[in-house]
């Protein structure tokens, strides 16, 4: 067996941080509606959790933030003139586009992708298929950016398989890594990975919100991955709690993580709980013994785990400790149920040795928690070695984006401030700056082309 590491990509938050209340479902993002936003505060919070992250010595990257507004959406749109005009003339007419144009969602990396290691496929490569995000409209302008984000951070065809995103129709609604998990022996061994889903394609779905992951989707991905085939990789794929949706888990990973033999869920995660147990048992057969942690309703009662977003935590492995640690929102912490549970893990002689907390107050409040930020990709050496060095966070890197975002970042946004010329020239001017910073060339922009 090779060794791997897991290494991070967190999106770098964007000039337009936002609550605009977009999507249905997720009740932080609907209870922030209006109110004004932080992004100077945001980025720097998001900053300094990946400097944590590669202080405890994992890889850490940083995923560019998108072009925000998207004046070539509301172009698309009919919405006509200067970009200024465009911006004017959308914001008169429809609101919500532009809301959706300037959102600054592409900070959830979780939702950037779907990653399996070289170690599941069987062409022996790293795997990735943007998430065409299509059940929100703000989140469907995503997936081309990432692409090329993706390509420039994994530029080696030989040892990256960056895919389009599946095809954008409702039938193979995709949310990316929020719904999969992978469970190893070790980061190089071959492992199991879970990729969880809410509806059948054709399902009449009555359910009050929408459930954005098909079967279908999760079931493309794994074909495309070569996770089936040779044995390696071992798709399972369990259903999301129907009840858990009905009560905001729009992703999966707002009830559940994973890391190596360990999977933290809630009692109400899955639809079919014993099953999900014997899917990945049989699945892992011969490679590793699952160890299940299970947190029962009694406990923690499913809103309370929404709200302290407990299992939206980054469950790792930091070099040379045998238990894993878990990184929580403060949010955790404020919550007293959640807390003991916490403190519960961290007590008992289980795989959870500790438990650290983050402050990431301006992502929380749109339900975006430390593991939305993070798309998690298990590396070989080699395969570390043939990422792009520019968009690895180092002390420098860290540094120079911190005062970077100083410089550009306005530290209070209105909801109306979107439709405001001067922040789109702001954020143009940030990003055109930041190009330079990570290295990725004139052109990464559709401003810049
Ligand atoms: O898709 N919020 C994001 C949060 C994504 C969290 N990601 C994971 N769970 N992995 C979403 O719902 C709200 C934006 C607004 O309303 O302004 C938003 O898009």
């Amino acid at each position: 067996m090779i060794s791997a590491v897991e290494a991070n990509a967190d999106g770098l938050i964007g000039p337009t941080h936002s609550y605009a209340g977009l999507s249905p479902g997720n009740l932080a993002a609907s209870l922030s509606k209006g109110e004004a936003s932080n992004p100077r505060a945001a980025v720097l919070q998001g900053l300094d959790k990946m400097k944590r992250l590669a202080d405890l010595g994992l890889p850490q990257f940083v995923l560019p933030p998108h072009e925000r507004p998207d004046i070539g959406f509301l172009r698309s749109l009919g919405f006509d003139g200067t970009d200024a005009q465009v911006l004017e003339r959308a914001w008169k007419d429809a609101p919500a586009y532009v809301a959706a144009a300037a959102s600054a969602s592409p900070m959830w990396a979780a939702n950037a992708a779907t990653v399996t290691p070289s170690a599941d496929s069987a062409d022996g490569r790293v795997h990735f298929t943007p998430a065409n995000l299509h059940t929100n409209l703000h989140r469907s302008l995503e997936h081309r950016q990432t692409k090329r984000a993706l390509d420039a951070l994994f530029p080696d065809p030989a040892q990256f398989a960056v895919h389009d995103a599946l095809p954008a129709h409702a039938q193979f609604s995709d949310e990316g890594a929020a719904n999969h998990v992978r469970l190893c022996a070790e980061q190089g061994a071959p492992g199991v990975n879970l990729l969880v889903w809410g509806r059948e394609a054709h399902e009449p779905w009555d359910g009050a919100w929408p459930a954005r992951q098909t079967l279908e989707a999760s079931q493309a991905v794994a074909r495309r991955h070569q996770l089936l085939g040779n044995g390696a990789g071992r798709p399972v794929f369990p259903r999301q709690g129907k009840t858990a949706i009905a009560c905001g888990t729009f992703h999966n990973d707002v009830v559940c993580v994973g890391s190596l033999e360990t999977l933290l869920f809630h009692e109400l995660a899955f639809e079919d709980t014993a099953k999900t147990k014997a899917d990945i048992r049989s699945a892992a057969e011969r490679l590793f013994d699952p160890i299940f942690v299970e947190i029962a309703e009694a406990d923690l009662p499913l809103a309370d785990a929404i709200q302290s977003y407990l299992f939206n935590s980054m469950l790792i492995q930091i070099p040379g400790e045998d238990r894993l640690t878990l990184i929580c929102p403060t949010e955790t912490r404020d919550n007293e149920r959640a807390h003991a549970v916490a403190q519960g893990l961290a007590a008992s002689n289980g795989p959870i040795g500790r438990v650290e907390y983050v402050d990431v107050r301006q992502s929380m409040r749109n339900g975006g928690g430390p593991a939305c930020l993070r798309l998690r990709v298990v590396l070989t050496d080699a395969e570390l070695a043939a990422t792009n060095a520019d968009m690895r966070l180092t002390e420098g890197l860290h540094g120079a984006l911190s005062v970077w975002a100083v410089n550009w970042y306005r530290d209070r946004l209105n909801p109306a401030d979107l439709a405001d010329p001067a922040l789109l020239d702001e954020s143009r001017g940030a990003l055109d700056e930041l190009t330079g910073i990570l290295g990725l060339g004139s052109g990464f922009y559709p401003f810049q082309r």
